[in-house]
């Protein structure tokens, strides 16, 4: 899954798309670079607190690129956002899967709109909201709790209406989760396996990369320098059994993610 931030402020790519034009080539670039979905966010998620964004001002960025990728024949695309209108206008534009870090959580319509739909969603596992997951994210068990509470999440969703098959889930790096916490749970990633659905995992270029890869005196490597802990993170990722990994670097990504497969089916 290639990343389009159309964003004014995401966290690694924010800025390089402040038009539809420019987003629209970079979305065919990533599918010409091998992405076999290209995530369209409108809305940040930085850490710290990104700026929150109007329902009329995120349809505003992320609705002319979908439907402009869509009329240039490019797809499947998913749309990256929390909010049940925002998605709906995505869909209706040519979107094809809902992806929602919130988990269906911050907007009491999107469980709704997903099961009238009917299309696949990923369900992400974060706690708090945008302004105050990154406080002081606690666990006694990292991969236990974000495990336990998908299950308790996708529950939720079928009460709703939404039929498990459409639901990929996916850890939620670098979402209310201090370094040390991603970097468990990419090391315990097989244990998702028992929640039996298919998992998306998006470690790309994220700050415990940075912090795993600091510098002597403890500098955090520069978002622009983790390409490769990015790479060494999709290959976890994928040994472990992830079926989507969500990335910038796409055509990187894509022979890290191929090396993989190939040791995996090796000898079978
Ligand atoms: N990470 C970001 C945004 N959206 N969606 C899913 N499903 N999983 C993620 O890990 C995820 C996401 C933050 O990264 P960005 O600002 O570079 O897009």
């Amino acid at each position: 899954m290639g990343v389009l931030n159309v964003t004014p402020d995401s966290f690694s790519d924010g800025g390089r798309f402040p038009d539809a034009a420019a987003a629209v080539d970079h979305g065919l670039a990533l599918f010409e670079a091998g992405a076999d979905v290209v995530d369209v966010g409108g809305e940040s998620t930085r850490p710290g607190g990104a700026a929150a964004v109007g329902d009329a001002e995120e349809c505003r960025r992320v609705v002319p690129v979908i439907r402009a990728l869509r009329d240039r024949g490019a797809g499947p695309l998913s749309v990256d956002t929390t909010k049940a209108k925002v998605a709906r206008a995505a869909l209706d534009a040519g979107a094809d899967i809902v992806n929602d870090v919130s988990g269906f959580s911050f907007d009491p319509a999107m469980a709704g709109l997903v099961a009238e739909r009917g299309v696949p969603a990923v369900l992400m596992h974060l706690r708090g909201n945008f302004k105050d997951m990154h406080r002081d994210p606690h666990y006694v068990d990292v991969v236990t709790e974000v495990r336990d509470e998908l299950r308790d999440r996708l529950e939720e969703s079928k009460k709703a209406g939404i039929d498990p098959g459409q639901i990929i889930i996916d850890p939620g790096l670098g979402f209310a989760k201090a370094a040390g916490h991603s970097l468990e749970v990419l090391r315990r990633l097989g244990e998702l396996a028992d929640l039996d659905r298919p998992l998306l995992v998006g470690p790309s270029r994220k700050r415990f990369i940075g912090r795993a890869l600091a510098d002597a005196g403890g500098a955090e490597r520069p978002v622009g320098e983790r390409l490769m802990g990015t790479a060494a993170a999709v290959a976890a990722c994928v040994l472990a059994g992830a079926h989507v990994v969500r990335v910038h670097d796409v055509r990187e990504m894509v022979q890290v993610a191929r090396l993989c497969d190939a040791i995996l089916a090796a000898g079978d």
